[in-house]
């Protein structure tokens, strides 16, 4: 008899050690849900945690546009995918490889005096030199949201142009600044290719920010300059970002969820985000500053996108607990 109650004392052990083992195994595993790339060719992305923000800026903001107001708060209830970089040139050649789409043809380029519309330039041939692992840009906002249908179709998963609120509440990091890094303005350059000192050298007129990115009058390889809070990256400059929502010239009504105010293509009025390499105005680097596209068929040689994705279930349970504060992003009114 007390053989077998020493037996039941090691099994009733080993039961709690596997128990306690397979719940380290579960923290471990959640913790580890940051990023997911759903195939080779597919941008890698970063999870984006749950949380809240007053999209738009505040009154006194210097350099605020109208369409900025009014500072509304959304609440992003459940975490989601973002782009890690702005899609690439390869990514996008993998989309049209597979599927035969015909993007846009004409685009708004420099032509040594002015950035005009020209027939014939196109995402192969945006008049700037490039790579693969440059952002794909001369895309319209119908040949963006074309990439993520296609991958939808090939993957699956949902995946979306960001919502205006999820651009700017991932885009901020955590932040609630003028400007989405610490420093101000003339700090950019290390967060991003934007109308710098050195795109003066290529157009001496320009006004530029005073500091020195290393890149002129271009794009350059995605990813390399500092990460955001959240691991993003370039969402200072480099390109302007597609938003799917439709442009809407104040916030005044626009929904708390964090979802889209309507598609672009409802309205037939577009905008994008974060500015480019040949945006020198200092408002366009305002992490709230959105700039007005005429219609989703525009196309620009500093405008491209990035994706959103939703997560799956199992994936949402694998999400790490978010640290406290990093979530809020509320300002005190
Ligand atoms: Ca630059
Ligand atoms: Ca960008």
């Amino acid at each position: 008899m007390a053989a077998i109650c020493r037996l039941k004392v090691v099994l009733s052990l080993s039961l709690l050690m596997g128990l306690l083992a397979s719940c380290a195994l579960n923290q471990q595993n959640k913790a580890q849900l940051r990023a997911v790339q759903d195939c080779p060719t597919c941008p890698k992305l970063v999870v984006i945690p749950a949380g809240h923000l007053d999209v738009g800026s505040p009154l006194d903001e210097p350099d605020r546009d109208l369409d900025e107001g009014p500072a509304y708060q959304v609440t992003i209830a459940v975490p989601f995918a973002m782009g890690a970089t702005e899609v690439t040139r390869a990514q996008f050649a993998a989309f049209v490889k597979a599927s035969g789409y015909d993007a846009a043809r004409q685009c708004m380029v420099w032509t040594g005096s002015k950035i005009e519309m020209v027939a014939g330039r196109s995402w192969q041939d945006p008049a700037i030199p490039q790579t693969d692992q440059h952002p794909v840009v001369c895309v319209s906002w119908r040949d963006a949201v074309a990439y993520v249908a296609w991958l939808r179709k090939t993957t699956g998963k949902n995946y979306r142009l960001p919502s205006n609120a999820e651009w700017e509440y991932a885009a901020r990091g955590g932040t609630l600044s003028a400007y989405a890094f610490p420093g101000g303005e003339g700090e950019a350059c290390a967060y991003g290719n934007i109308g710098d000192e050195t795109a003066k050298r290529d157009v001496p007129a320009w006004r530029t920010a005073s500091c020195s990115d290393g890149v002129g009058l271009g794009t350059i390889k995605v990813g390399s300059y500092r990460p955001n809070g959240y691991g993003l990256y370039d969402t200072v400059g480099n390109v302007w970002e597609w938003i799917a929502d439709c442009y809407h010239p104040t916030y005044e009504g626009a929904p708390n969820d964090g979802s889209a105010w309507g598609l672009a293509s409802d309205c037939g009025v577009a905008f994008d985000r974060g500015g480019g390499f040949s945006n020198l105005i200092q408002g366009h680097l305002r992490a709230a500053n959105r700039s007005r596209a005429p219609s989703p068929d525009n196309t620009a040689y500093s405008l491209g996108f990035r994706v959103a994705r939703e997560l799956m279930p199992a994936e949402l349970s694998q999400v790490p607990s978010q640290p406290s504060g990093r979530e809020s992003g509320t300002r005190v009114r």
